[in-house]
């Protein structure tokens, strides 16, 4: 299943796109173990993986001076109704992988955003409450270039922009160190790895 394309991206149907990133080890985990753990996570909490990108090494923005992230994005599916309660998943997904809130933009042990939830635009008047589609999404290279693996045909739900379009308005300065990092992020391999262990 990794790096696999959804066959939808959300032309024919919308879709649930989550962005990951990590630039920090979790006791021993490093950026890469604790995406791949997320994944295996999110499976038990009824979250299914249906596509996920390769690893992408990107610098950290906006002060490439902390260390690399590690991004990737996946289209999930899940049996609820409510994104507010998916958040809320994620929110606990990150806590269990060691996340601590900080300041803005601070190096994390876990980010997991919620993209797109089938298309949905959610405008609330506070900044702290659920806003969809994502509000950094369409300007982030680290965000848009792992997306675009799994969902070429993805359009921004709120302007309509296409990815490729979204990608092309990106500054070169924004994309030129962003890179695929090799390895496989699926939670299938994690789980057979722990299994062995
Ligand atoms: N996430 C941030 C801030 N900066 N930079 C990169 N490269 N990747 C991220 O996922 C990222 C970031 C806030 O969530
Ligand atoms: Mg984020
Ligand atoms: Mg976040």
């Amino acid at each position: 299943m990794p790096f696999q394309q959804s066959l939808s991206g959300n032309k024919a149907q919308p879709g649930i796109f989550i962005a990951l990133g990590a630039n920090q080890h979790y006791r021993r985990c490093t950026p890469f173990e604790n995406l791949r753990r997320a994944l295996g996570l999110l499976g038990r909490h009824g979250v299914r993986l249906l596509s996920c990108s390769r690893p992408w090494r990107t610098p950290a923005w906006p002060d490439p001076s902390l260390p690399p992230f590690l991004n990737a994005a996946a289209q999930i599916a899940w049996s609820g109704d409510d994104p507010h309660r998916l958040m809320q998943i994620l929110h606990t997904v990150e806590t269990a992988c060691g996340r601590e809130r900080s300041i803005r933009n601070a190096p994390r042990t876990l980010d997991l955003d919620l993209i797109d939830y089938k298309g949905s635009v959610l405008r609330p008047e506070s900044a702290f409450e659920l806003t969809l589609p994502h509000p950094r999404v369409q300007y982030r290279a680290f965000v848009l270039l792992p997306l675009r693996e799994i969902a070429p045909h993805w359009r921004a739900p709120d302007t309509g922009m296409d990815i490729d379009r979204l990608i092309g308005r990106l500054s070169w300065h924004d994309r030129k160190d962003c890179r695929p990092a090799g390895g496989v992020l699926d939670a299938a391999s994690y789980r057979l790895k722990r299994a062995a262990s």
